[in-house]
């Protein structure tokens, strides 16, 4: 009986750690005013995809694919453009990543009505899934003098509406 026991608890870690390593595919997006959303890979990848070209850490330009940051939001609900643009200016997202790194970025910086670059949530780069240490998504933040807004690994996108 204590043997099974020990077996049982040797199995669970055995699996616990496996699960550990392997990133959940899909990501969550919650905040004022939306109702907790979360999109699956595949979901993800049904959405209308943008490619843009963006230089690494490493100087090297790379192409990425996924969905610009503006659309998740929309999808869960977030209103964008001019109508919103008082809201806008004065909220942001805060991303959270499986090592509990986080960044945040100003609504005004994903809003195209304000942005002149889309920061973008990525799956795919030079037309391959992300690697596990950057994926299953990441954030690619084009033209930053440092990459420290790349926030790899993203789990969380949640939005702040800063009281007036
Ligand atoms: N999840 C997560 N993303 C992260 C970080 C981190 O610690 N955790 N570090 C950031 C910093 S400070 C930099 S410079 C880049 C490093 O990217 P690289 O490892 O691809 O060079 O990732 C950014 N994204
Ligand atoms: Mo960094």
């Amino acid at each position: 009986m204590k043997i099974f026991n020990l077996l049982v608890i040797s199995f669970a870690v055995i699996a616990g750690l496996h699960v550990s390593t392997v990133q959940a595919q899909s990501v969550t997006i919650s905040g004022d005013n939306i109702k907790p959303l979360t999109i699956s890979r595949g979901e993800f990848q049904d959405m209308k995809q943008s490619v843009i070209m963006a230089k690494t850490h490493d100087e090297r330009v790379r192409r990425y694919t996924g969905v610009p940051l503006a659309d998740l939001l929309t999808r869960a609900g977030v209103l964008l453009g001019d109508t919103a643009k008082r809201q806008t200016v004065m909220s942001y997202v805060e991303v959270t990543a499986a090592d509990n790194y986080k960044a945040i970025y100003a609504l005004a910086e994903i809003d195209p009505l304000f942005a002149n670059r889309p920061i973008i949530l990525a799956d795919r780069v030079d037309k391959k899934d992300l690697s596990a240490q950057d994926g299953p998504f990441q954030i690619i933040v084009p033209g930053e003098k440092k990459h420290a807004r790349w926030t790899r690994q993203v789990t969380n996108i949640r939005l702040v509406v800063v009281k007036p």
